[in-house]
């Protein structure tokens, strides 16, 4: 079922922990203005305090996951509009969103596409995903992470190369570089990444949170740090009661009820 409380995205209700969010802006390949970017903040804010979302998958369509920031939208903002760029605060939402995203992707994904792609935990693509940074093409450069990021998805010399030629990598490259998990056909694109997502749904919701956050934190910074940081999370964890069902379960060889306390 399809909430309609937004206009350029589906918000499917949340079956079994996974709520499906999906771009639907196809006249312009899911482009995105700053009003859906506004609309996927928000739908994030409510999945986060929703404790029946676990887990959310994040989707286009077959066509495009989604082409780039609308060009014609920021034709319209000077430099001034540059620097009190609302769409700051949205993406800003997206990168603290803390439950996982799985991202399923099919055609286009290119320039703040692949960006959004990039704030996604899991990356499933479909066989003719085209992942890029095209900026350089109109003069100006990534500014939602591309720059940073994809060379940390890619390495350096891949990166470097989609960033400074704005040449797209299919999803053969994409996979080997280390871009995206999986490779699919283009129809099972969405149902294999709601399938990984149900898999996440039914683990402890505290050990997912604080798994992803330890993830993310070591990209961030040093070894010893991220060391530490996973240290202080496993110390919490052994006080959880998700913590105790869990190894029970497992020595009483059944399958375990995670409540998420
Ligand atoms: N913006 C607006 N409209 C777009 C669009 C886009 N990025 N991409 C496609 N469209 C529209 C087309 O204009 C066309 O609409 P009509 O002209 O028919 O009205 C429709 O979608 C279908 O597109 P095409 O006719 O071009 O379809 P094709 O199959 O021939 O080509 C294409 C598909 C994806 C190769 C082509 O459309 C294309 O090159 N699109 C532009 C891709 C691009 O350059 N993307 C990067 C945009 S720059 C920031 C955060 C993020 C960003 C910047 C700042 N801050 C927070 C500061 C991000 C910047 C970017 O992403």
């Amino acid at each position: 079922m399809s909430n309609n409380a937004y206009e350029m995205l589906n918000v499917a209700e949340p079956v079994d922990g996974v709520q499906q969010i999906q771009l639907d802006r196809p006249e312009a390949l899911n482009a995105l203005t700053t009003a859906l970017l506004g609309e996927l903040s928000r739908a994030l804010d409510v999945a986060e305090a929703n404790s029946h979302v676990k887990v959310v998958v994040l989707t286009g369509s077959i066509r495009a996951f989604a082409a780039g920031a609308d060009v014609k939208e920021m034709a319209e903002r000077d430099l001034v509009g540059i620097v009190n760029d609302p769409r700051q605060q949205s993406w800003q939402r997206i990168t603290q969103f803390s439950k996982p995203i799985v991202a399923a992707i099919n055609g286009y994904c290119l320039g703040g596409g692949c960006e959004l792609a990039m704030h996604a935990d899991i990356l499933i693509a479909g066989t003719d995903a085209k992942f890029g940074q095209p900026e350089i093409n109109l003069g100006i450069i990534p500014g939602a992470g591309g720059t940073q990021r994809l060379v940390r998805a890619v390495g350096k010399s891949l990166g470097m190369q989609m960033v400074l030629t704005g040449q797209p990598i299919n999803a053969e490259q994409a996979k080997s570089a280390g871009l995206i998990s999986e490779i699919t056909q283009p129809e099972l694109t969405l149902p294999r990444a709601m399938e990984v997502a149900s898999q996440i749904a039914q683990k402890s919701a505290l050990a997912v949170r604080l798994a992803k956050e330890c993830v993310l934190k070591g990209m961030d910074t040093d070894l010893a740090t991220g060391l530490r940081f996973e240290r202080h999370a496993f110390t919490v964890l052994s006080g959880t009661k998700d913590r105790d069902e869990g190894i029970a379960a497992f020595l009483e060889k059944r399958k375990p009820t995670f409540t998420g306390q």
